[in-house]
């Protein structure tokens, strides 16, 4: 399988690691978004959106970071994707939770604006997008926090996709200047998952810069 992306990112980052812990080997593509790399005749016809990260495993296209990691993690038996109905259900609440709400409403906005503008040159902070995106955080963090007082992974006793999916763009924490310090359970579960060696193998070097 060929991962076509862009090492900073929280997206291509997330599934090499979740590559990595499971054994899964993957032949990578370097996608240059700072310079267009994703909009190019050639990666258009990958994945006609123009966005990173995007597989190709033999015939098959795939395109949408939840969607390649559950395929990922479907190449062989493991404990991230169950092969259990109900289990799978619970791991896709978190990730579209994460995808409609964690990432879009309260992180990208602060990595964005905080992160992303500074490295592409794009000028100031959007302060009003950054206020909405710090109250969308506290709301989204209080419910994350509450839920893992309960139990230590997001979808029960194990480590899942979920996990890999909800902890991603906590990577930035501290450039984006996300208020996670305010939930100490959630950044005890998040100490605990960044320590899996996965992300580390699959971290950007530290001369990249972030998306
Ligand atoms: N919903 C998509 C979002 C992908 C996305 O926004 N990728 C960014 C990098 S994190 C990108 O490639 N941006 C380039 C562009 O939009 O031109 C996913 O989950 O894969």
């Amino acid at each position: 399988m060929k991962l076509y992306g862009f090492p900073p990112s929280t997206n291509t980052w997330m599934v090499r690691a979740v590559a990595a812990h499971l054994g899964i080997p993957l032949e990578f593509e370097f996608v240059d978004l700072s310079k267009g790399g994703s909009h190019t005749p050639e990666f258009l016809k990958i994945n006609p959106t123009g966005r990173t990260p995007a597989l190709i495993d033999g015939d098959f296209k795939l395109w949408e970071t939840t969607a390649i990691v559950q395929h990922i993690a479907s190449c062989k038996p493991n404990a991230l994707w169950p092969d259990d109905a109900r289990a799978r259900a619970d791991i896709m609440r978190w990730q579209s939770w994460h995808l409609a709400h964690w990432s879009k409403e309260a992180c990208e906005p602060l990595l964005f604006n905080r992160l992303v503008k500074q490295f592409l040159n794009l000028g100031a902070p959007d302060e009003v997008a950054v206020t909405r995106g710090v109250a969308a955080f506290n709301k989204e963090a209080k419910v994350l926090d509450a839920h893992l007082a309960k139990q230590p992974y997001l979808a029960g006793q194990n480590l899942t996709l979920a996990d890999f999916s909800v902890a991603s763009p906590l990577f930035y924490s501290q450039q984006a200047d996300l208020p996670v310090g305010a939930y100490p359970r959630v950044t005890e579960w998040f100490g605990r998952v960044s320590a899996l060696p996965a992300w580390r193998d699959a971290a950007p070097q530290p001369a990249a810069a972030a998306a």
